[in-house]
C-alpha cells in the first residue's frame, strides 16, 4: 500500500474544454440529443453519500468498533476519520471535488455523543444537532439508519426477529428512535429524510423455522412503523439482502419478504446491488418494483463474486440502472444512495471515484436519443435500436463530462486526485 504517487502532468485548458464540448455537442445533436438540458438535468439529482466510506463503518460509539453483522470492510490504509471532526472534514473535501449538490446518509453510531455512553435505544435528535447545522451548510439534506449491528445485543446474528422479547424491544425502540431523528433532519433541513432498516438477521446453516423469524421481523416492523410521520419530514424504507457472511444459509429480510413488506405497507424498498445472486442484476427489478410502489431507494454498490462492497465504477450495471431510472421516469421518486466501503484504497478518492461514476451513469443515461430508440423499439425494428444503442456506447462523453465539471467550478479530468495526493499529505498522514 503506497501514497498517491500519480500526477497529472497536463489537463485540457479551458479552451480545449469549451473546443471539445463543442464538437461533442454538434455530434450529440445529429441525433437528437440535447446535452445543455442532460447537465442541467444532472445538477438537480442528489446522490446520498454514505457517511460510513470514511472510517469503515465505524462511528463513533465505540473507537474500537467492527461492523460484523456479515458485512466487513477489507484493507488498512493509512488516514481513517476518528473523530466527528475529522469525517466532516473528510466529506467537506469529498462534496468539494464532485460536480452537483449531494446529500449525506448516517448511520446512527455517528451521533455527537461527546464521549457520553448512550445506549442504542436512547439515542434523540440532540445528539444529531450539531450534524444538522453542519449539514445545513454542506449538503442537500440528511438520510438515515438505524444501526442494528456492531452492538452486544446484535453479537448472535439476530436483532428484530430476534427469539427473546426483550432484544426484540431493544431494537424496536432504536429503530423508532432513528425515526424521529429522521423526522427532525426531514424538518431542519427541509427535504425528507430516508430512514432506512436493514438487519443482518440470519443463520449460517440450514434452519429448520424459516417462518418464526420471519413472522417477528414483520411484527416488529410493524411497531416500528406504528406512529404516522410527515412524508415530507421522513420516509421509511426497508433494505433486503440475500446472505451475509456467517448467515449463508437464511436471511430473515430478503427479498421477497420486504418486497412484500413495503407494497402492503406503503414502504419505500431499498435495493442494493450487491445483495442478490451474483448474475441477478437490480437494474431490471426497477421498473417491476415501479409497477406497485411510488418511491424506492437504490444503494448502488458493486458486489465482486459476493456482497463484498466495491467501490462502484462506471461499470454497465451501473449505467443500466441509471437507464432504468431516467427512461422510466422515476427521477425524483427513485432515491440514489451509496454503499460502499473499501479500506485498501485512500478512502477519500473511494468516495470520489464512486460518487462520480454514478453520475457519470446518469450523464450516460441523459445522453440517449429516446426517441429514435423509442421508435426503433416500438416498429419492431430491433436491428436499428441496436445499433443505434452500440453507436452511443463511443459518442464523446468525456467532453461533455468536463464541460459539466467546467460549468460547476470544477477542473477536468482526474485533476482531483492531485487534491487528493495533497490532502494526503497534509492531512491523512498526520492521523495515526
Ligand atoms: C448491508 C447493507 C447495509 C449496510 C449499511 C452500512 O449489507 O447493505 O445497507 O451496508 O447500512
Ligand atoms: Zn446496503
Amino acid at each position: 500500500m503506497s501514497p498517491i504517487q500519480f500526477h497529472i502532468r497536463k489537463n485540457p485548458t479551458d479552451q480545449q474544454v469549451t473546443e471539445n464540448y463543442e464538437i461533442a455537442r454538434e455530434r450529440y445533436a445529429m441525433l437528437g440529443i440535447d446535452t445543455e438540458w442532460a447537465m442541467q438535468a444532472l445538477a438537480a439529482i442528489p446522490i446520498s453519500l454514505h457517511c460510513w466510506q470514511g472510517d469503515d463503518v465505524g462511528g463513533f460509539e465505540n473507537p474500537d468498533a467492527t461492523p460484523g453483522g456479515g458485512i466487513a470492510v477489507t484493507g488498512n490504509y493509512p488516514g481513517k476519520a476518528r473523530t466527528i471532526k475529522e469525517l466532516r472534514r473528510d466529506v467537506e473535501k469529498v462534496l468539494s471535488l464532485i460536480p452537483g449538490k449531494h446529500r449525506l446518509n448516517l448511520h446512527a453510531i455517528y451521533g455527537d455523543f461527546e464521549g457520553q455512553k448512550v445506549e442504542r435505544d436512547s439515542i434523540a435528535p440532540k445528539h444529531f444537532e450539531s450534524w444538522a447545522a453542519w449539514a445545513k451548510e454542506h449538503t442537500a439534506g440528511v438520510d438515515f439508519n438505524p444501526t442494528c449491528f456492531g452492538h452486544p445485543k446484535a453479537a448472535d446474528g439476530f436483532t428484530l426477529s430476534h427469539q427473546s422479547q426483550g432484544v426484540r424491544d431493544f431494537w424496536i425502540e432504536h429503530c423508532i428512535a432513528c425515526r424521529e431523528i429522521g423526522a427532525y433532519f426531514g424538518e431542519q433541513l427541509s427535504t425528507a429524510c430516508i430512514t432506512n432498516v436493514w438487519v443482518p438477521d440470519g443463520m449460517k446453516d440450514v434452519p429448520v423455522d424459516r417462518l418464526g423469524p420471519r413472522k417477528r421481523l414483520a411484527e416488529s416492523l410493524d411497531r416500528i412503523f406504528a406512529k404516522e410521520i410527515d412524508p415530507k419530514k421522513n420516509l421509511d424504507a426497508v433494505e433486503s439482502k440475500l446472505f451475509g457472511i456467517g448467515a449463508e444459509s437464511y436471511t430473515v429480510g430478503s427479498h421477497e419478504f420486504y418486497l412484500g413488506y413495503a407494497i402492503q405497507n406503503h414502504k419505500l424498498y431499498c435495493l442494493d446491488a450487491g445483495h442478490f445472486h451474483p448474475t441477478e442484476s437490480i437494474s431490471d427489478k426497477v421498473s417491476a418494483i415501479m409497477c406497485q410502489l411510488d418511491e424506492m431507494l437504490l444503494h448502488v454498490s458493486r458486489g465482486v463474486r459476493w456482497d463484498s462492497d466495491h467501490v462502484v465504477t462506471l461499470s454497465d450495471e451501473v449505467v443500466a440502472i441509471a437507464q432504468e431510472v431516467v427512461r422510466g421516469g422515476f427521477l425524483g421518486k427513485i432515491h440514489f444512495g451509496l454503499d460502499f466501503f473499501d479500506a485498501s484504497i485512500n478512502r477519500l478518492a473511494a468516495w470520489i471515484i464512486g460518487t462520480r461514476a454514478m453520475i457519470k451513469a446518469l450523464l450516460s443515461a441523459m445522453l440517449e436519443p429516446a426517441e429514435l430508440l423509442g421508435d426503433a423499439e416500438r416498429s419492431g425494428d430491433y436491428t436499428s435500436r441496436l445499433a443505434l444503442l452500440e453507436e452511443l456506447k463511443t459518442l464523446p462523453m468525456g467532453a461533455v463530462w468536463d464541460r459539466y465539471l467546467a460549468g460547476q467550478g470544477l477542473a477536468p479530468g482526474a485533476a482531483w486526485l492531485e487534491e487528493i495526493a495533497e490532502y494526503e499529505t497534509s492531512e491523512l498522514s498526520t492521523r495515526s
